[in-house]
């Protein structure tokens, strides 16, 4: 908690799931000594979320934006927008990200495709390298955190392009720790395995019966258990990088290993 005391936490998809979960984490954790960045396309979501965390601390710093982290232009000038307050970042989130449908290879919706590629993966290199230059290079530290997935390692039938962009994730995250061995600043990949979240109602757009079986009899991660996870990576000793973590329930054992009670 004192290693997280007066940082800056910049969350993108803050709005739902893991990311607003992440917020509260954060704040629950620090007891409201960090400031928080909040970013996601639903403004009002957001407005939501920092009312409820300002009721539990007052004093708490938070601002939020909208941000659409697959309009790639726009990222530079939002960091050259934020209040001076904000600018100096010292952990980013990157956790904005989705799956959007699961079809077979042959029948995948173009705009799918794209959707998901341009949040999941162009989004996600993008913010990391304005950040990365702009502000943790300058300074020589500054945590990154990159939501993976599973799905970043166990590619599955109708997952193609999703399980696609959370592979490109893992190699992106392990090639920047790498080249960045001899900085302070940390990369962290999560990934996760099941999370009941909104992440199934755009899977199966809207589609709620077909959403809710996802999570049917298989007791599946909280979002709080992910943010908990977050939150622990990076408030660990600044010698140590927690590098890679998978996380499931303990009803889960891999993308194909499922227990469900009936
Ligand atoms: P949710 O759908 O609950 O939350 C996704 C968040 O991302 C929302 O806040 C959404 O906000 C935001 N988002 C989506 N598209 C964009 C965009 N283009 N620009 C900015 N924000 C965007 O899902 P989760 O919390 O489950 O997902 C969070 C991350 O966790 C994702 O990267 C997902 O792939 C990953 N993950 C999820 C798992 C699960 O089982 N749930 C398992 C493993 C990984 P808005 O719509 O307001 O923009
Ligand atoms: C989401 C988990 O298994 O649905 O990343 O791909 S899975």
């Amino acid at each position: 908690a004192e290693r997280l005391s007066g940082k800056t936490i910049f969350i993108t998809g803050a709005s739902a799931g893991i990311g607003h979960a992440t917020a509260v984490e954060y704040m629950d954790a620090s007891n409201g000594e960090v400031k928080l960045i909040l970013t996601a396309r639903r403004l009002q979501k957001l407005q939501t979320i920092k009312d409820e965390l300002l009721k539990h601390y007052p004093q708490g710093k938070i601002f939020i934006a909208m941000l659409d982290v697959s309009q790639l232009d726009t990222i530079e000038p939002f960091l050259k927008s934020l209040p001076d307050e904000f600018k100096d970042i010292d952990i980013l989130v990157n956790n904005a990200g989705k799956a959007l449908g699961s079809d077979l290879v042959g029948n995948i919706d173009v705009n799918d495709i794209k959707g998901m590629m341009d949040t999941n993966v162009l989004g996600l290199i993008n913010i990391t390298q304005v950040v990365l230059k702009n502000v943790f290079q300058k300074k020589n530290s500054g945590d990154i955190v990159n939501i993976g997935s599973v799905a970043g390692r166990d590619a599955y039938p109708t997952g193609s392009i999703y399980c696609a962009s959370k592979f490109a994730v893992r190699a992106f995250t392990e090639s920047l720790r790498r080249e960045l061995i001899n900085t302070k600043i940390r990369v962290i990949l999560i990934a996760p395995g099941i999370v009941e979240t909104e992440f199934s109602m755009v899977r199966y757009k809207g589609d709620t019966d077909r959403a809710k079986s996802v999570y049917e009899g298989v007791n599946p991660l909280l979002p709080e258990d992910v943010a908990d996870l977050i939150v622990y990576t990076t408030s660990r000793k600044s010698n140590t990088v927690i590098a890679d973590t998978l996380i499931f329930p303990t009803s889960q054992g891999s993308a194909f290993h499922v227990s469900r009670e009936t």
